[in-house]
């Protein structure tokens, strides 16, 4: 109880002077994480994230640890590792955790721009009879938290314990009715499905040297795709590769057509890159096969958990020469598992949140914003949202330790 009293008094007794201070201190962790956005998709980086002094203060970017409920981890939070709400299908938003079949139908309602219901679902009839009425949405969602206004949806739902969005068990999330929020007061934290969602991820579908790549599916692009075989390929295992590939009309993705077309994975690894199935220019919602996590893992269609098991067990013993492509993924699955996910993984990650917690030197303010930086254009800000109301999100000994150096 006490401790829940210090994290909500750091807002009440700021003066105007730390509260300003505060909010440039927050201000400049997001422009250091817009500065360190390179370092985070590398392993090797030895770029801090916590306690990162900054003029009158110390901010940290903070990131949930999804294994524990006791500690946190800092970095920047990778939005590809997630399950995309504007391109899911129901099938793989059923399986998130805590997901509803009622608001898993209401979400494909809520962005499809057609006025036909779901089963289970709801499109404006629903909506308008509500005491605050509103349209259904017929677009895309712009946020995560929009899910709220959906059918079935929930803060339960969305967040489930964790009232401050911080990946950690407080003690007002464990003790019952006691004090906001209602929890099980259980021991461990039951979270909602937040962490593993996402409205942002999206990549153009250009090779790693920005060209538009070739799609070898369409018949009329024969010369173009020979052209990419032989840069790896002989003549002839070119030719037997490209016979292969136009017997067929259509390929479900890049895996099935490696399937077809016989080439071996040695040489796949160096082809794939440069080939595609689709003539889309923007892939949206693709999942990030080597850094996504169990659970958004398990999302995907086909898969067992036991696959996923598989999944990871083999990612942690690759290198980054072998992750840079989703190939191998058919070295842990088989055919038919691989061709099913082949449609939504990759390999790369282009947009990252930034959790910027900042406090001032004498421990009295502190802010918190959520920003979303893009990296597929120039690297930007897209997204920028004050958590500060949801009270200190660290632990209360790291509020204390600075508030005892300045008295
Ligand atoms: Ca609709
Ligand atoms: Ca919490
Ligand atoms: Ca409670
Ligand atoms: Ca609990």
């Amino acid at each position: 109880m006490l401790s829940w009293q210090i994290r909500t008094d750091a807002l009440q007794v700021e003066n105007q002077i730390d509260a300003a201070k505060a909010e440039y201190i927050a201000a400049g962790g997001i422009e250091y994480a817009l500065a360190n956005i390179s370092s985070a998709s590398d392993s090797s980086s030895e770029v801090s994230f916590a306690e990162v002094k900054l003029g009158d203060g110390v901010f940290w970017l903070i990131k949930p640890d999804l294994s524990s409920d006791k500690q946190l981890s800092y970095g920047l939070i990778d939005e590809s590792a997630k399950v995309n709400l504007n391109s899911a299908s129901q099938e793989i938003l059923l399986k998130l955790p805590g997901m509803t079949s009622e608001l898993a139908a209401s979400i494909i309602d809520w962005r499809d721009n057609n006025s036909e219901v779901t089963t289970g679902g709801a499109e404006s009839e629903y909506y308008l009879l509500l005491s605050d009425s509103y349209e259904c949405k017929n677009a895309n969602f712009e946020t995560v938290e929009e899910v709220l206004l959906v059918k079935g949806a929930s803060q339960a739902i969305l967040f489930g314990e964790d009232h401050n969005i911080n990946s950690m068990l407080d003690d007002n999330e464990n003790d019952g009715d006691r004090t906001f929020p209602d929890d099980n007061s259980n021991g461990s934290l039951d979270a909602g499905f937040f962490n593993y969602v996402t409205v942002y991820s999206r990549e153009k579908n250009v090779d790693s040297e920005g060209r538009q790549r070739v799609n070898a599916a369409n018949r009329r692009n024969q010369s173009e795709t020979l052209a990419v075989l032989r840069t790896v390929l002989s003549d002839d295992a070119s030719f037997t590769a490209m016979n292969r590939i136009r017997a067929r009309q259509r390929y479900a993705n890049m895996l099935d057509l490696y399937y077809v077309s016989g080439i071996k994975y040695d040489d796949f690894v160096e082809l794939i890159d440069k080939l595609t199935t689709t003539d889309s220019e923007e892939l949206v919602g693709l999942i990030n096969v080597n850094t996504a996590p169990e659970e958004v893992l398990n999302c995907l269609p086909g898969l067992e958990s036991s696959d996923v098991d598989a999944l990871i067990i083999k990612r942690e013993r690759l290198d980054d020469a072998e992750k840079k492509t989703i190939l191998w993924v058919t070295t842990v699955l088989d055919q038919e598992k691989s061709i099913a996910i082949g449609s939504y993984i990759t390999a790369k990650s282009g947009q990252f949140s930034a959790d910027v917690v900042a406090l001032t030197n004498n421990g009295r303010a502190f802010r918190r914003y959520r920003a979303v930086i893009d990296t597929v254009d120039d690297s930007a800000v897209i997204y920028r949202k004050s958590l500060s109301h949801l009270g200190w999100p660290l632990p209360v000994e790291t509020l204390e330790k600075f508030r005892t150096i300045s008295f």
